[in-house]
């Protein structure tokens, strides 16, 4: 569904969401994750947390369409019901509503149930509530009498299943007491791990309890699946930008001798690691998450730093790579050497081929590369084991944030074998073009001709949609 212009001017009123239940339950965390802000409130495993209100506002457009409150757990449902029943009317004949509000009136509103008042007053001013339940805690009395109190409120509740993912989730169990209490939407939505389309069916089932909100309901569907989708691709081209930007690194050296590969080298993978580095960054960036938001090391980063480096052969090993044979392996971990003594490597013949089709135009650019090889000096350029490294920790953490809420505080593993992108294949023809062409490995620095700005520019895109069809998680 595409965004409306009209359907957005339709609307008059943001639609105001109470988010409900049971101390410790995720209501924060689902804040978190719905807002897309890993800073929202304050989460912790202790009961208790949150002490107040907090409203948190959804936009679309520069729109404001969703209030989102905040509230503490509940944690006496058991003695407030007696206490309702207690200040019931003698005649018999008040609703729901006037009873909650005789009973916020009254003094232990103001003491003994301060935390149920603070949920009870914010809900009686909302349009509809979340229900947030832990799915592994076995249902009790203590359950039943919080969402006969909420009830009294007469605003549609949807419950919310959190924590399914937990093989310890009682979800039938809830689903029976439920329905036993005439509540038969439910959502399943695990804040910290939500499935890619968890947001729309959450507003999706309220858009049904909610007929008359249904226009914003569908305007944020629509809006997320836009955003989603500009972000992927947004971060496809991240992703091609640098492994492009890598492949056509290079770094001259006049001899084969260690000590001058070793410095070469050092040089070389610093560049790489620097850039990996700014692209993790910008991928973060992209995804609303913060290095320092990370604790625990809650990616494969440390401190929002891969923990393990590039060029590390161990790195390489657990993704099932290895590093180029010879001299290459031995001497300077992570580079390839286009023009080995007495010999081309595979990769130089790929490059002079590309110089060559290339034209005069691409002669007269790369004349100092190819000066290079007649002056007898040696090119080094990233191993293609590195590239494919490097293609695949890059698409893990792209898919390691799409699926990861912003409540989300576990470790991701870091790439298997399993997951190696381009491996056991020849690395896909706009890399290996960006090998042969050391200007791309800049954006800025180089005054390139409008040709070359475009066929970099032009790599990238192929590149991108090849990425596309490794990353893709439906
Ligand atoms: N594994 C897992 N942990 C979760 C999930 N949702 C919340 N948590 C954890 O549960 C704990 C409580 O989360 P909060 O979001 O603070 O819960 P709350 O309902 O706001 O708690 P109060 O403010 O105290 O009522 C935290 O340690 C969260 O990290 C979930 O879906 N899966
Ligand atoms: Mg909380």
């Amino acid at each position: 569904m595409s965004l409306d212009e009209h359907l957005l001017k339709a609307i008059d009123e943001p639609l105001r969401i109470t988010v409900a239940g049971h101390t410790n339950t995720g209501k924060t965390s689902l804040l978190r994750t719905l807002t897309r802000d890993a800073r929202f409130g304050e989460v912790s495993g202790r009961p208790g947390t949150t002490r107040h209100v907090e409203a948190a506002r959804l936009l679309v457009k520069g729109r404001v369409l969703l209030e989102l409150f905040d509230t503490p757990g509940m944690e006496e449902p058991i003695d407030l019901l007696a206490l309702l029943g207690q200040q019931a009317s003698g005649t018999g004949n008040e609703d729901g509503r006037a009873r909650i509000r005789r009973f916020l009136e009254t003094e232990p509103a103001q003491t003994r149930f301060e935390q149920e008042a603070k949920v009870l007053r914010q809900l009686m001013k909302s349009d509809a509530a979340f229900y947030v339940l832990d799915a592994r805690d076995p249902v009790l009395a203590k359950h039943r009498d919080e969402l006969e109190i909420l009830r009294l409120c007469g605003v549609p509740l949807l419950p919310l299943l959190n924590f399914v993912a937990d093989p310890g989730a009682r979800e039938d169990e809830w689903r029976d007491a439920l329905a036993g209490l005439g509540l038969h939407a439910i959502v399943r939505f695990d804040t910290v791990a939500p499935t890619q389309d968890g947001e729309r069916l959450l507003y999706s089932k309220l858009a049904n309890l909610l007929d008359a909100h249904s226009n914003t309901l569908n305007a944020l569907i629509a809006s997320h699946a836009e955003d989603a989708h500009d972000r992927h691709q947004s971060a496809l081209m991240l992703i091609a930008e640098l492994l492009i930007e890598v492949a056509a690194l290079q770094q001259r050296v006049s001899s084969l001798d260690a000590q001058e590969l070793e410095k070469a080298s050092v040089t070389l993978n610093d560049r790489v690691r620097a850039r990996e580095q700014e692209s993790v960054e910008r991928l973060l960036s992209l995804y609303r998450f913060y290095p320092d938001d990370i604790e625990n090391a809650a990616l494969p980063l440390v401190e929002g730093r891969w923990q393990q480096d590039l060029f590390d052969p161990y790195t390489l090993q657990a993704m099932g790579l290895k590093l180029g044979s010879g001299a290459a392996a031995g001497a300077v971990a992570g580079v390839g050497i286009d023009l080995m003594v007495g010999g081309i490597t595979l990769g130089l013949a790929t490059a002079i081929g590309a110089l060559l089709g290339g034209g005069l135009q691409t002669l007269r650019h790369y004349g100092s590369h190819l000066m290079g090889l007649i002056s007898g000096e040696k090119i080094l350029r990233i191993d293609d084991n590195i590239l494919r490294a490097l293609a695949a920790r890059q698409c893990h953490l792209l898919q390691a944030l799409e699926s990861r809420g912003h409540a989300a505080q576990h470790k991701i593993m870091a790439a298997d074998a399993a997951d190696t992108v381009f491996a056991g294949q020849r690395l896909p023809a706009s890399l290996r073009q960006a090998q042969a062409n050391p200007d791309w490995a800049h954006e800025a620095n180089t005054k390139p001709s409008f040709e070359f700005e475009d066929r970099r520019q032009y790599a990238i895109d192929e590149l991108a949609q090849i990425l596309a069809t490794k990353t893709d998680t439906k």
